[in-house]
């Protein structure tokens, strides 16, 4: 059996990579269609290889009697679309910051926390942000083996989690320069060509960026609710592949034998970490692939029970459209579609707490 499936945001960076992701991976669809905003109605987007679709406008679109919606317009958009698609019956897949922090809609990444899933109650699921996906793929094997404390992480975030437009910039200031045209700042606060910006999303009252402080609930949210998060995000001249390194403090000893060996089994991680020139894994290396990469994996002898990692990841796949496609196939699999996630809570699910 195959499902209706919408792709909104169908046009943007992240819902290309989704409706090519659907096609990679094979979800049974019956019927696809992809929406974007008045602009771009009667545009043509590819799904797979073979299929072309004529985009369709949002505003005008039904969801009655569509199964899934992967979501990725925008937070204001889908704060005014996906309850929309929800209360007609469509499950609610957003990419979007909006209803990530809300009671009642699971954050989830399939590999961490996939039974999380059974706790949805407003027919929405949020996907995390990309820096948050990643980090908690790679951490979650270590925070089993030595429970995690304390996470300190630095990221190197690629212009296209910025969206399309970012890209564009980054491509527009790199040509201008060898023309010397003067470079147009409007996605970012500064010149991003050949430079770099200790600033994404907007300044919170406490000196944080919404991207840091993104971080530190989101990983609570998923990975436990006890661990603290100093996070420093910064935006790199990259295209493609969010970088972080990445410092925890665990209350177990740690053993570096023992973490590779976690790393090595852990599902959507690729552990590529020898010490010799190269033998780390950069974002241009990750681009269009699915796993979540660890390098340079060591002992911090500044604290106690302290281990450092480098970690890269395709912030367009695992850090967005391949997440949701992962949190469909993990519906299906859990035989969560169909009014099920309306439905009250069977008793075994209903501890009181939404999430795992
Ligand atoms: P459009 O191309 O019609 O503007 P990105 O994050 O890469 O910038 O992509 C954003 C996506 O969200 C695009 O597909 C964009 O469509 C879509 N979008 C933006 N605003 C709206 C809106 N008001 N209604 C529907 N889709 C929207
Ligand atoms: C960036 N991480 O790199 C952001 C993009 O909350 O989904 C994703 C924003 C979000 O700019």
């Amino acid at each position: 059996m195959g499902y209706r499936v919408a792709v909104v945001g169908a046009t943007g960076a992240v819902g290309r990579e989704i409706l090519k992701i659907l096609a990679e991976r094979d979800f049974p669809v019956d019927e696809i269609v992809a929406l974007a905003s008045p602009r771009s109605a009667g545009r043509e987007v590819s799904f797979g290889d073979k299929k072309v679709l004529k985009v369709q406008n949002l505003e005008t679109f039904d969801f009655k009697g569509w199964d899934i919606a992967l979501f990725s317009p925008g937070a204001k958009v889908s704060s005014v679309y996906a309850p929309r698609a929800a209360a007609a019956g469509c499950v609610v897949i957003d990419n979007t910051s909006h209803f990530r922090m809300e009671p009642g809609i699971p954050l989830v990444v399939p590999e961490v926390n996939a039974k999380a899933l059974r706790k949805a109650r407003k027919n929405i699921i949020a996907n995390p942000n990309c820096s948050t996906a990643q980090m908690v793929v790679a951490l979650k094997p270590l925070h089993d083996l030595f429970v995690i404390k304390r996470i300190v992480v630095s990221t190197y975030q690629a212009v296209s989690g910025a969206g399309k437009d970012g890209m564009d910039e980054l491509f527009t200031q790199t040509k201008g320069s060898f023309v010397s045209d003067p470079p147009t700042v409007a996605q970012f606060t500064k010149q991003i060509a050949f430079n770099v910006i200790p600033h994404i999303d907007r300044f919170m009252d406490d000196g944080a960026t919404k991207e840091e402080w993104k971080m530190a609930v989101e990983t609570r949210k998923i990975l436990d609710p006890d661990i603290k998060v100093f996070a420093t995000c910064v935006r790199v001249p990259v295209f493609i592949g969010h970088s972080e390194a990445i410092t925890i403090e665990c209350e177990k000893p740690v053993n570096l034998h023992a973490a590779r060996d976690a790393l090595r089994k852990a599902p959507g991680v690729i552990l590529r970490d020898v010490r010799e020139d190269g033998g780390y894994v950069t974002p241009m290396e990750c681009v269009g692939e699915d796993a979540t990469y660890v390098s340079r994996l060591r002992i911090d002898p500044t604290v106690e029970n302290g281990l450092a990692l480098w970690c890269v990841s395709d912030n367009l796949r695992k850090g967005a459209a391949l997440n949701s496609v992962q949190i469909a196939e993990s519906l299906v699999e859990q035989e969560l579609l169909g009014g099920v996630l309306t439905a009250p809570l069977p008793p075994e699910d209903d501890d009181g707490e939404d999430e795992e």
